[in-house]
């Protein structure tokens, strides 16, 4: 791969600026709502909320609470809430401000913002990493416990007063957020306090034929009008709390009791010590390496995700409870770990994140499904395509340079034991400890003459073997063996006190 350098410039800049601002974990007072088929609707209250339909809906994140006064001065820098408090919802707020509040908290925290357009004619794109509002299925979804619901009529419960502020209870003003019980999946206000926005627009008779997958509402022929969900407040009646009770209002409405809440797609979202690379093409291997390097060969990789770090310890306890390693460090990577623990860790992490998992089966019958948005080890090519800067190589023998001291801890520099992740200097894509460190395991099964015959698009190792490939080198290595070409392999139920892991996700639909 060849590049001008001006242009590698602006590639190197603009990585720099994602990889600054990327989230570290999900937002906070977010909550991850698992995606899952839902009844929306009500067939015994008001006649729009019939018929009771299948709805599925994909995962995304909601708001624990409505937008605060708080939340809402620290983006626009104003406040026009009729009551005052940073921790009362923001009110007065038209279905226009919300939107423009979710496009400037996104680009704020370097997200790409979900809202283009203006006026009547505002798109959502609902694959971008931004805020938006909830679709009025995802405000009810969320509003009903999700997949933990218990069946209320009112949002984590069956007794109003205990779930939501309304005209009974809320003392003739809108009251802070979090107060009430909330729901099953740990969400406040939805039913009471202020009104929320919803995304999609308002028609009475949507539910008649309204899609299955992930309904985001009407097509633009009725005109200004947006779905609103969740009021009460002052003057709010006890029968508009309940989780499906729908209303709707021109976009340009404000009032003391409007406000909303915020949602998000999984997408884009905890990319915690994630760098993005972009797919391509390069020469795979090197023919001045060791018999297993050659032939150098062109191999074209999917877009992935992969870790800024190896896997720490604190990492690594997080989800798996305990420590194997033997050098003890909370930020050193992990070592002593089986090929078949590492992909334990992966499932797990996964689990626990709300990803879907990408290993199934167990032994040498484990098989990765690379379409699943889990953690996963790295295949080989993927490890040595991030190895070698990605699409910003400066094609060094090592990861990010051609003076290994400088990039990697090894055994001229080291004291043979793991060190800290991150204290060299990383590659072209912002990755550190590729070269040294601890050897990272692969998903490949180790052949030696792979290359030979390996597929050119997004290879994954032979189908079996005895040995799983690992790659980078360790603190006990000399430097022929921290290239980025340098292939070694170890038994898939042997750990060892040199090597570890790094994680990798798949980009979804090429998209990072
Ligand atoms: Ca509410
Ligand atoms: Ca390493």
């Amino acid at each position: 791969m060849s590049i001008k350098p001006g242009r590698l410039l602006i590639f190197f800049l603009t990585v720099s600026m994602l990889l600054a601002f990327a989230p570290d974990r999900a937002p906070e007072n977010m909550v991850l709502v698992r995606g899952g088929s839902f009844q929306m609707g009500d067939d015994r209250a008001y006649s729009d909320e019939e018929p009771v339909h299948s709805v599925t809906l994909d995962s995304f994140f909601i708001g624990c609470f409505e937008v605060t006064q708080q939340e809402w001065t620290a983006v626009m820098g104003n406040n026009p809430s009729h009551y005052k408090g940073a921790d009362l919802p923001v009110q007065d707020i038209d279905w226009h401000m919300a939107i423009e509040y979710c496009n400037k908290r996104s680009q704020i925290e370097g997200l790409s913002p979900c809202y283009s357009g203006s006026g009547d004619n505002i798109a959502c794109n609902f694959a971008a990493g931004g805020y938006r509002l909830p679709t009025e299925a995802e405000w009810e979804y969320a509003a009903r416990g999700g997949l933990k619901s218990r069946h209320y009529i009112y949002s984590g419960s069956n007794n109003p007063d205990e779930a939501a502020w309304y005209e009974s209870n809320c003392e003739d003003r809108i009251q802070p957020v979090g107060k009430k019980k909330p729901n099953e999946l740990g969400i406040y206000d939805m039913s009471g306090n202020i009104w929320e926005w919803c995304w999609d627009r308002y028609e009475a008779g949507y539910y008649n034929d309204s899609p299955v997958n992930n309904p985001k509402g009407p097509a633009p022929v009725d005109g200004k009008k947006r779905a609103y969900r969740g009021g009460g407040g002052p003057g709010g009646r006890v029968e508009w709390l309940r989780n499906t009770a729908r209303y709707s209002l021109d976009t340009t409405y404000r009032s003391f009791d409007m406000g909303f809440r915020i949602a998000g797609n999984t997408t884009g979202k905890k990319t915690g010590n994630m760098v993005p690379v972009e797919g391509g093409t390069f020469l795979m291997g090197g023919n001045d390496g060791g018999s297993g390097e050659r032939p150098a060969h062109a191999a074209t990789l999917n877009s992935f995700y992969i870790g800024k770090f190896e896997v720490t310890q604190e990492e690594w306890c997080a989800v798996m409870g305990k420590n194997p390693s033997y050098w003890v460090g909370a930020k050193s990577p992990v070592d002593s770990v089986a090929w078949n623990e590492a992909v334990e860790y992966c499932n797990k992490r996964s689990q626990k994140e709300g990803f879907t998992p990408c290993y199934s089966g167990s032994g040498d019958e484990i098989v990765c499904n690379f379409g699943s948005d889990g953690y996963r080890l790295p295949t080989e090519a993927e490890w040595e395509y991030a190895g070698r800067g990605g699409a910003l190589s400066g094609n060094y023998k090592y990861s990010g340079g051609n003076n290994p001291g400088e990039v990697a801890w090894y055994a001229e520099n080291s004291t043979f034991k793991n060190e800290t992740v991150g204290l060299k200097k990383a590659n072209e894509l912002g990755i550190y400890d590729m070269s040294g460190n601890l050897w990272e395991w692969c998903w490949d099964w180790f052949d030696k003459d792979y290359y030979k015959n390996s597929p050119g698009q997004n290879p994954q190792g032979p189908a079996a073997g005895l040995r799983r490939v690992m790659r980078g080198g360790s603190t006990f290595n000399p430097e022929n063996y921290v290239r980025t070409t340098f292939r070694a392999s170890q038994k898939p139920n042997m750990g060892s006190t040199r090597l570890g892991l790094r994680v990798v996700r798949s980009a979804i639909g090429g998209k990072l």
